[in-house]
């Protein structure tokens, strides 16, 4: 009984009770037949009636209102961190989240986030709100990141620049746009994603399908299939693309199929909607990252661009990042911008300050952006050498022949490996190599002096466990 009401209740949003209302008995639930029970006390399961002599008492008993709230499984990214920090065993490696180690598997704060930290210091900058659409340096100087300063469409003012809460908070808010402003319209993501970009458009109420991608025969990219399904979407979807470094495969199309996708785009009227969460982290480069961006902006087509800092400045709880939509008028991008604002508004109301200078500052200051982009290429070059060694480590272990070289071929943070769900359970339970289910290893947080370990691990799950 007690749960059948708190479904009703929880959905009634005028259906708030406090204990204090109940003890009262003045509860309004929104349901006449609810409210006509709820005044019953007898049967009032919140409520225990005892009567002694002319003294009556209401003592609320153990039954809690969350009652009919159910456990919610661990997150299977962010899951993978709270359960290795519970294990106590000395040879454990966490390999889930993408988050960069140094060689000695300590986090890492780059210099040039020091520098930019000392500087607002140094300048006593102050902590009042932001404006809705965040702090104006940064905005500009994310959008010249993104898209070249010299790109025809900042010059013409085209791209309505909005800071986010990093990657996921600009993906949240262009999804909460596209809810409102184009009702019924379908996202189509690649299979597999990220498992959170399933969250992000679920929450938002966008409908989405997917598109083919990962061939397991091949271990690569399977783009007729890709291309057949963007082929078959409904006229008008958002297709979301990975800009760089596809999590979780680090397989990327190449620039000339590159070029084909954005034909097929162009063809069926979709629209693009790029996740930049690794600009910097796939070649080391942050210009050749952006190419794939940069493409569709040049065709002159209209797309939408969430850019995350986690990763490249390492600012990952800081929360820094931006959404763009790139329009094809002055006027249109002035409007959506103005609805971007509307939108973050009652969500969060205004975005951080810290990390938006710490990227202004670092980005708009040419001394740090080389600094910035030599600390990137050490990181990603750490990510290569550890790839590397751990393709040399599997291929000397495993005698059975199997070619691992497809490793070699991933990009950015992390390998996909191949395992099954089983397979990356035995790399867990028995190696105590923490990872996601989907047998995703973040080669960012692993070091050369773990390589072999590793390899061991992977050849025992791989042969062992079916
Ligand atoms: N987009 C993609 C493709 C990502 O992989 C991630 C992060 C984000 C967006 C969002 O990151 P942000 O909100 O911190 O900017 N993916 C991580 C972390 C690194 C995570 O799952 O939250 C991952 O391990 O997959």
């Amino acid at each position: 009984m007690a749960s059948s009401m708190l479904s009703l209740a929880s959905a009634s949003p005028s259906a708030s009770l406090s204990m204090h209302d109940t003890l009262k008995g003045k509860v309004r639930l929104g349901s006449g037949n609810l409210t006509a029970w709820f005044h019953k006390e007898k049967s009032n399961p919140f409520i225990n009636t005892k009567s002694s002599g002319r003294i009556s008492m209401a003592v609320a008993v153990n039954v809690s209102r969350f009652e009919g709230i159910t456990m919610a499984p661990p997150d299977p990214i962010l899951g993978v961190s709270e359960a290795f920090k519970a294990d106590n065993d000395e040879k454990k490696l966490n390999l889930g989240v993408g988050a960069y180690r140094t060689e000695e598997l300590q986090p890492y704060v780059l210099n040039v986030v020091k520098k930019a930290e000392n500087l607002m210091l140094e300048r006593g900058e102050y902590k009042e709100y932001l404006p809705i659409e965040g702090l104006a340096a940064f905005n500009k100087v994310t959008a010249e990141l993104l898209l070249g300063a010299d790109n025809t469409v900042i010059k013409q003012q085209r791209v309505a620049t909005v800071q986010g809460l990093s990657g996921t908070g600009s993906l949240r808010l262009a999804a909460a746009l596209i809810e409102r402003y184009f009702p019924g319209a379908k996202v189509l993501i690649s299979s597999p994603t990220w498992g959170n970009h399933k969250n992000i458009f679920n929450d938002a109420r966008v409908p989405w399908s997917e598109y083919r991608y990962y061939d397991p025969k091949t271990v690569g990219l399977d783009f007729e299939g890709m291309i057949a399904d963007l082929k078959a979407a409904p006229e008008g979807s958002f297709i979301l693309l990975h800009g760089c470094a596809h999590n979780p495969t680090g397989i990327d199309p190449t620039p000339e199929q590159w070029e084909k996708i954005a034909d097929v785009i162009q063809e069926k009227n979709h629209i693009p909607f790029f996740d930049v969460a690794y600009q910097g982290f796939a070649s080391g480069s942050l210009d050749a990252d952006a190419a794939s961006v940069r493409l569709f902006a040049a065709r002159g087509m209209e797309l939408l661009v969430a850019q995350s800092y986690s990763k490249n400045l390492g600012l990952y709880a800081e929360r820094i990042g931006a959404i763009n939509v790139i329009c094809s008028s002055v006027d249109a991008a002035a409007r959506v911008k103005s609805q971007l604002k509307r939108l973050a508004r009652p969500m969060y109301s205004n975005p951080p300050v810290h990390g938006a200078r710490i990227v202004a500052n670092v980005v708009g200051d040419p001394t740090l952006f080389d600094e910035w982009k030599a600390e990137m290429d050490m990181m990603a070059g750490r990510i290569k050498g550890v790839r590397q060694k751990l393709f040399d480590s599997l291929s000397a272990k495993d005698k059975s022949g199997k070619d691992w070289s497809f490793i070699l071929k991933q990009i950015g943070m992390f390998s996909f490996t191949g395992l099954n769900k089983a397979q990356s359970e035995n790399m867990t339970n028995k190696w105590h190599v923490y990872m996601t289910k989907d047998g995703r290893i973040s080669l960012a947080g692993l070091n050369l002096a773990k390589c072999e370990y590793l390899a061991d691990a992977i050849v025992d799950s791989y042969h062992n466990v079916s």
